[in-house]
């Protein structure tokens, strides 16, 4: 089956007792029992609930895996994933990632001794430095969230496996569309399925997919006890988003080039980060590793006075003043203030996350209009 039938029909079938061909919502907590133990495969929806399972294969069929599994959030996915550590060990990540994550691994992990460090993992030169013996997983975020960067996965996999470490790819910013990490040799795939995948902006959800049926039946005793999971009216939605993925992909990448282009040569943008551009840093692992480049791009200003930020930000019309992305809107986002306001300053500048750094999720709008409001919010 190729991706834009996977996305329609991977995971589903008409329901066995009606024949309504979308998965309905099966909003119940538990299922009756014959007797005990004698049921159709239901006890009790934190473990398993029909519209969760469809989805949790959808999303695994789409990024070539065998095991899904689909959490409250991308932070409880991200939570549960941590979960497969002990004190002690430790986690080598990118300098530039989502603030939560970065949150999550310093002031709540570090806690309970599972250390972290954050490295430079786009210009492949570090990584094999700072391996130890207590490395037990490598976080790879690729895009990178803001700066885009992009980090080689073949490259990284290479050096985890010489030393018996997972890889774990966000695949949040490229989708199964652009980008298959478990093909590429990473062990578990991560999303904020709040974006892309579900893809309207009207949902919180995480997803974790895998191949190894060890580390599967790990992730699942975790989901099933930690309990993170999303509710069957949330999974119906996310279903449903996925079934145009493809189509919004290709409008995301198509708008998100037109933009990058007419910013690179804007009086007053001094970077554009989009790996599209063949001036990007990581443009050629980029164009090896993915379909195409994504609707995310964020760019500097030659002012990188903060109150001239805002008065940009401020006057956008179409593209909304937001967190998050991956919609069918467009947004735009100060990271330093929002998204990434965790960050220490000085953490944030090491990646080049500068007070006048803009993001935008380049919607599926028309590509005109969208440039037209980009162009009288610079002024
Ligand atoms: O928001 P949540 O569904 O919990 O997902 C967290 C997350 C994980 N990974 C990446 C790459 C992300 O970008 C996010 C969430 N990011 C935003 C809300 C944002 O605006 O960047």
């Amino acid at each position: 089956m190729k991706f834009a039938t996977k996305a329609i029909h991977a995971g589903q079938h008409p329901d066995p007792a009606t024949g309504a061909v979308m998965t309905p919502i099966y909003q119940t907590s538990t299922y009756a029992q014959a007797a005990p133990g004698d049921h159709k495969g239901y006890e009790y929806s934190r473990t398993h609930n029909p519209t969760r399972d469809a989805l949790q294969r959808n999303i695994a069929a789409l990024e070539n895996g065998k095991f899904g599994f689909c959490f409250a959030s991308g932070m409880a996915a991200t939570d549960t994933l941590l979960r497969l550590l002990k004190p002690g060990d430790e986690i080598i990540s990118t300098n530039d990632l989502y603030g939560g994550t970065y949150r999550l691994f310093t002031k709540v992990y570090e806690h309970w001794g599972i250390k972290s460090n954050f490295i430079n993992l786009s210009t492949g030169q570090d990584l094999a430095s700072h391996i130890s013996a207590k490395t037990k997983l490598i976080w790879v975020e690729t895009p990178t969230n803001p700066m885009m960067q992009i980090i080689d996965i073949q490259k990284v996999v290479k050096i985890a496996r010489q030393n018996n470490i997972w890889v774990v790819v966000d695949n949040t910013f490229a989708t199964p569309y652009l980008q298959n990490p478990l093909d590429l040799g990473a062990d578990i795939v991560v999303h904020s399925a709040t974006k892309y995948l579900a893809g309207h902006s009207d949902v919180v959800m995480g997803a974790v997919v895998v191949n190894e049926e060890r580390l599967a039946e790990q992730i699942a005793f975790l989901q099933n006890s930690a309990g993170a999971v999303p509710g069957p009216q949330d999974c119906f939605l996310a279903l449903r988003g996925l079934k145009t993925l493809p189509i919004r992909m290709k409008q995301h990448c198509e708008n998100a080039s037109f933009i990058a282009q007419h910013l690179a040569s804007h009086a007053k943008v001094d970077q554009v980060y989009w790996p599209g551009l063949p001036t990007h840093a990581n443009h050629s692992v980029a164009a090896s590793q993915m379909n195409d480049f994504g609707g995310m791009l964020s760019f500097t200003l030659k002012d990188d006075q903060i109150q001239t930020t805002f008065e940009v930000l401020k006057r956008f019309k179409y593209f909304i003043l937001a967190e998050s992305l991956g919609g069918v809107e467009s947004l735009c986002g100060h990271p330093a203030s929002m998204t990434h306001a965790s960050i220490p300053k000085q953490e944030r500048l090491k990646a080049g996350l500068k007070d006048s750094l803009i993001r935008l999720s380049v919607g599926i709008e028309d590509k005109e209009d969208l440039l037209d409001d980009i162009m009288q919010a610079l002024g």
